[in-house]
């Protein structure tokens, strides 16, 4: 009531949104079966193993199918993977017409699917809602080439590019619009990362709190923190939360760091050093993609931030800015590292948006390559 109508495509995608953080390492895809102008079956991907989008609609459907069209995110699929192909039950239950948003970047699907269609007679069109179909594919579409993370950069920020007062005060800097905001994306990420001094200075809970819309699942994203030398204290607040936490260590942090760290119940996981003595990104980053992270949020905090732009390991990048002035030259700002030496080669974002979320704004866009 009051919402605008729907196309069925925005429909699909707003299955498919819902879906989101549930369904890694698989792609999360919303469908709607439409026969004579009526929405006669929905679904959505469930968790790996189970079914897919296309299957919970015809299912709904039953034989209202026949002679229906099919409004996907996605390409069906039309290999076994965990499931059978999609493609069979659409061409079994006589589905007319399927109108899919964007081709599954999985080589193992990548147009082989719509041409499947069309070869049993279904009239396949392609590109409705692409661009942000496109948008929600854009993590899986990475990790399925190259088995990584898709990384997401998020900080808040005052007018003056600060992220605390000088006294480490930074409480809140947004309002409750723009850090609830965060907690949608947190509900969408697979996995929430954050750097040891973060928990030392912060000592967040990194949980998506339940007020947040959207299927109340109990799900909690991965949290991950980066801690070479094994600092974070036994006590700290994510390690009672719900849902897991893996910590990345080097082998500097000894033995017994890891054990008590178990023992408060982390998983410790410990990786090479990289020539800071840091932990090595790179190593972190495989053994997340491998354990089926796809989207990796990092909320911070500057050290963190800044060594994975001095690596060029940022996809994407979510900036909240307060219109506030904190002032202060030793007041921090969210990305510090080495940094660029020229202003041509600094990370511009290519297709910038900016949003207004409460009395702040949001700025999402892409890091783009130096050349
Ligand atoms: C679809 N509909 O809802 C999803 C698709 O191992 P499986 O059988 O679950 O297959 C996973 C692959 O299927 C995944 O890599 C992607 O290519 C596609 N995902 N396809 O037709 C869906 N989630
Ligand atoms: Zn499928």
């Amino acid at each position: 009531m009051g919402e605008p109508e729907l196309t069925p495509m925005q429909r699909a995608l707003r299955l498919a949104r819902q879906a989101l953080g549930t369904t890694s390492p698989n792609p999360s895809v919303g469908a709607v079966l439409v026969r004579d102008g009526v929405v006669v079956g929905e679904g959505y991907t469930l968790p790996p193993g189970q079914r897919h989008a296309e299957i919970g609609a015809l299912e709904q459907a039953g034989p209202a199918a026949r002679g229906a069209s099919l409004y996907s995110t996605l390409e069906p699929c039309c290999h076994f993977g965990r499931t059978p192909p999609c493609t069979r039950a659409v061409i079994a239950a006589g589905v007319a017409e399927v109108h899919l948003a964007v081709i599954d970047p999985n080589p193992r699907v990548q147009g082989q699917g719509s041409r499947e269609l069309e070869a049993a007679g279904i009239r396949v069109l392609v590109g409705e809602e692409a661009g942000p179909a496109g948008e929600l594919y854009e993590a899986f579409a990475k990790h399925i080439a190259t088995g990584l993370p898709y990384v997401s950069a998020k900080f808040a920020m005052s007018l003056d590019g600060k992220i605390a007062a000088y006294t480490g005060d930074s409480k809140w800097i947004t309002g409750p619009e723009a850090r609830d905001l965060v907690q949608q994306i947190r509900r969408e990420s697979d996995a929430v990362m954050v750097g040891v001094n973060t928990v030392l200075a912060d000592d967040p809970q990194l949980t998506v709190r339940q007020h947040v819309s959207g299927p109340q699942t109990g799900r909690q994203p991965l949290r991950v923190v980066l801690d070479s030398r094994g600092r974070t204290p036994s006590q700290a607040r994510l390690l009672r939360e719900p849902g897991k936490t893996l910590i990345f260590t080097s082998q500097e942090a000894g033995a017994e760091h890891a054990q008590r760290l178990t023992s408060a119940g982390a998983e410790v996981f410990a990786v090479p050093a990289a020539p800071s003595g840091m932990v090595d990104l790179g190593a972190a980053l495989r053994e997340l993609g491998r354990r089926g992270v796809v989207s990796l949020l990092v909320e911070g905090g500057g050290t963190l931030l800044g060594s994975l732009f001095d690596a060029g390991m940022v996809d994407k990048v979510y900036a909240f800015v307060a219109p506030v002035i904190i002032g202060g030259r030793q007041a921090v700002s969210p990305v510090a590292g080495q940094g660029v030496a020229k202003m041509a080669e600094a990370w511009r974002l290519s297709n910038p948006r900016m949003q207004p979320v409460g009395s702040d704004w949001l700025i999402v866009g892409y890091p783009q390559a130096r050349r």
